[in-house]
């Protein structure tokens, strides 16, 4: 009897003790994790205050609200605290931006129902500098990209591209710049030349290695078509609402395309005399493919975008010349193209939002 008590109370007693030593081991694990949680909370507080991304901050609102909603429109950002001191700080060396942007938002909403103004794009695009350049504050781009749009008289469609593009390019955390080339006086429109021009005003700005060459219509409607270059000349606008969402034919090179240095130069850049609408870009073509170069292309998805309406415009009347001349590419273009081009600049202006270069491309 008492034994067995006594064997009772041992057993009592040693479950007891493991009870307790289990209990100490438990808030133990959960006071060392307690501190550790903090330690993070801390580091990450003071990481925030020290570097702060300008573009991270980018609200993904995007797929709401048209140009005039004054929230949740492309150019929103989350309001910005006051800058917290970093003066103090060494300047590290910016990590490379990664490979795909972590802020794109994926499709948008484009319209060209309500205006926009040029003030607002400024107010909702605190990040851009003088003359339309951007870089990422948090890290290295990956490209260095100019952004050339052949121009005369369309100041309304520019507001519209200026309205979606800024905001997009910065989400994809590109390096950029954007040029308008605007063809001064009113002879017949060239818009290969002007191109041309772009590329060669845009490099003596800065060491840019990519170009992408856009029409002031053309809005994509999906961030994650990216302004860049890849290992082939990009076509980007590959399913334009104007041709049902589709490519017109598959060597089509017009609208929006992009190019690296190396492969505009290999090419012996764009045609300088072709005159009025048309054709140039199947010249462009013709000299990728000679050259054995393919065009790399978004998916029908992603690559999706809208033209704004317009009439045809006064001075760009189709070019009759242009079957005889796409026909005879392969032996023209070594004598025409980059290292034929002569214009002068009329006016450089660089405004908030772009830098405009008004020039002189001469007659046909
Ligand atoms: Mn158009």
């Amino acid at each position: 009897m008492t034994g067995d008590s006594t064997g009772n109370f041992h057993l009592l007693h040693r479950t007891c003790k493991l009870v307790v030593l289990l209990c100490f081991l438990h808030i133990s694990v959960t006071l060392v994790f307690y501190v550790r949680s903090l330690d993070i909370r801390f580091a990450f507080t003071q990481n925030q205050q020290s570097h702060r991304p300008g573009v991270s901050t980018g609200s993904p609102g995007v797929s709401t609200g048209g140009p005039g909603a004054s929230t949740g429109g492309p150019g929103n950002q989350r309001e910005r605290a006051p800058e917290v001191k970093k003066a103090e700080e060494p300047e590290e060396k910016l990590q490379k931006c990664p490979e795909t942007s972590p802020i794109l938002v994926g499709p948008l909403r484009v319209e060209f129902n309500t205006p926009v103004n040029l003030e607002q794009i400024k107010k909702d695009n605190p990040n851009l500098q003088a003359g339309g350049r951007f870089r990422p504050a948090g890290c290295e781009a990956l490209a260095k990209v100019a952004i050339i749009i052949p121009f005369r008289k369309r100041d309304e469609h520019l507001k519209y591209w200026l309205y979606y593009l800024h905001p997009i390019l910065q989400r994809q955390q590109l390096d950029y710049g954007v040029y308008v080339i605007n063809q001064d006086g009113d002879v017949i429109f060239n818009r290969a030349k002007l191109l041309n021009i772009g590329y060669t005003e845009a490099l003596k700005d800065y060491d840019y290695d990519c170009f992408v060459f856009s029409d002031v219509d053309l809005i994509p409607m999906d961030d994650r078509n990216t302004y860049k270059c890849f290992s082939q000349p990009r076509h980007l606008s590959v399913s334009m609402d104007k041709f049902g969402f589709r490519l017109p034919y598959n060597q089509y090179f017009g609208g929006v395309s992009s190019m690296s240095k190396e492969q505009f130069l290999k090419i012996n850049g764009f045609p300088n005399n072709y005159w009025g609408w048309g054709g140039e870009d199947d010249d462009i073509f013709n000299r990728l493919a000679s050259k054995g170069m393919t065009i790399s292309r978004p998916s029908g998805e992603v690559g999706k975008c809208r033209m704004i309406r317009h009439d045809r415009d006064k001075k760009n009347e189709p070019n009759p010349q242009r079957f005889d001349r796409i026909a005879h590419t392969r032996e023209t273009m070594y004598k025409d193209g980059i290292n034929s081009l002569s214009y002068s600049v009329v006016k450089t202006e660089r405004f908030d939002l772009f830098t405009k270069i008004t020039v002189d491309v001469g007659k046909p």
